[in-house]
């Protein structure tokens, strides 16, 4: 297939791209963090989504490179957001297995703070829950890692998978993410209403705050605030957006 043999030049070449989707504070909408997304520009116009080509990049051993890239790429706007004085909130960037799974996956995550002059908290690290279940003892180790450098973890993705609470408990995380399935219905559909109460509920008795993600009505949103919910992310704030629109999102809401 054509992407295939596009992609190593698509990295060589620059075309890879972040989009920003803020995550607001349920209670009154203050910016608390913002979720970096990778696109691919691709030269014939279309812009392709990590649905269209990350897998693709995993068979061929580019995840390692592309996610390094993200990183760097979210520390060089965090410091410029900074330096621009328009917010100073953390970047919240998404790890594959494969990537947090490599041999001197936290060595590199160092490396690219000490070349970027950046700080461990300037970033948040969302982990699937599925990813999470595979080596727990060396998963645990390398999550403590992570927040030793001052980062924060999310659980993405929340609910899908089989997650034992024993590890839920046992992982040094800080926020669990409602996967958007469980949003979706909100409020009228008892089941999601259910489940819902109930991922928060079991968050906060374990000390962990709660995200919901595609939030895209203001019924939606407002149940999870009335339910306790701390951060709101989707489309009733806004989609993801290219930085340049970001930026602008952020001026307004000065
Ligand atoms: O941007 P979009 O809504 O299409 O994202 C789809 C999925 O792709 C998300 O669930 C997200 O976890 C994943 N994704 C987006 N950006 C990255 C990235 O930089 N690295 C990895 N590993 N996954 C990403
Ligand atoms: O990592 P994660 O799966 O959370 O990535 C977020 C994905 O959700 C991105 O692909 C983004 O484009 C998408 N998204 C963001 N906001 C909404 C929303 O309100 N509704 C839906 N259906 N998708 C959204
Ligand atoms: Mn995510
Ligand atoms: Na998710």
């Amino acid at each position: 297939l054509e992407l295939e043999s596009q992609l190593s030049q698509a990295l060589a070449e620059s075309q890879f791209r972040l989009h920003f989707q803020p995550q607001v504070r349920a209670i009154d909408g203050a910016l608390s963090s913002v979720e970096a997304l990778i696109r691919w520009q691709h030269p014939d116009g279309r812009l392709l989504m990590p649905g269209d080509f990350l897998a693709v990049a995993e068979e061929q051993r580019l995840m390692l490179p592309i996610g390094h890239w993200v990183v760097r790429e979210a520390l060089k706007t965090a410091r410029r957001w900074r330096a621009e004085g328009l917010t100073d909130v953390r970047i919240s960037v998404n790890l594959s297995a494969v990537q947090f799974q490599a041999s001197g996956f936290v060595e590199g995550i160092e490396q690219l703070l000490t070349e970027e002059e950046a700080r461990g908290d300037w970033l948040e690290f969302e982990l699937s829950e599925r990813l999470l279940m595979n080596d727990v003892p060396q998963v645990k180790r390398r999550l403590s890692r992570l927040k030793a450098l001052g980062s924060t973890i999310v659980v993405d993705d929340f609910g899908t998978g089989y997650f034992s609470l024993r590890y839920l408990r046992e992982l040094p995380v800080d926020k669990v993410k409602i996967d958007r399935s469980f949003v979706k219905d909100l409020p009228v559909a008892v089941d999601s209403a259910a489940i819902a109460r109930a991922i928060i509920q079991m968050a906060h008795n374990l000390g962990h705050a709660v995200v919901a993600e595609g939030v895209e009505t203001s019924a939606q949103r407002n149940f999870l605030a009335a339910h306790g919910c701390e951060e709101l992310q989707g489309e009733v704030i806004t989609l993801p957006l290219p930085r340049d629109a970001f930026e602008d999102w952020l001026l307004r809401q000065r």
